[in-house]
């Protein structure tokens, strides 16, 4: 039985989120920007089915795959790369690796509790956010 991703997460804190941006080359002003938000994720699990609608105030973004399916993703309102991307169990976290120009690009949730844990990667650039179940 694979962990249950399935609700509501509102953001609490963000770890290196300006190194990733870096990474990503996303604009100074951006990035000032980027960083005040406090997302949130509506995430609904139906099997191998994942939908992530992540919302915010400036910008919102929505995902939706199968486990183990390759799928494009275009990263729109975000860096805007195109991404050939697939996400796969890791025991309870679910992995996404997403290929493109970009070297070790990928995110990485788990749960603890009623927390939501999310590592985006890209490069040699590491965040770490915290979402508590709303
Ligand atoms: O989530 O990929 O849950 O897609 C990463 C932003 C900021 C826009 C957010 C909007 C990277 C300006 C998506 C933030 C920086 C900065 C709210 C994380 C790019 C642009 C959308 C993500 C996965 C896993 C699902």
């Amino acid at each position: 039985m694979p962990a249950d991703f399935n609700g509501t997460w509102n953001f609490m804190n963000s770890d290196n989120f300006e190194g990733y941006m870096l990474a990503l080359g996303i604009d100074f002003a951006t990035r000032k920007i980027a960083k005040m938000l406090k997302p949130q994720k509506v995430i609904k699990q139906e099997g191998d089915s994942f939908s992530i609608h992540t919302t915010s105030t400036f910008r919102s973004y929505f995902v939706q795959f199968k486990i183990g399916e390759e799928f494009e993703e275009d990263n729109k309102g975000l860096d805007h790369r195109k991404c050939k991307s697939v996400v796969t169990w890791d025991n309870d976290k679910l992995v996404c690796v997403q290929t493109g120009d970009k070297k070790n690009r990928g995110w990485t949730h788990w749960i603890e509790g009623d927390e939501l844990y999310l590592e985006l990667r890209c490069e040699d650039q590491v965040c770490k956010q915290v979402y508590k179940r709303a």
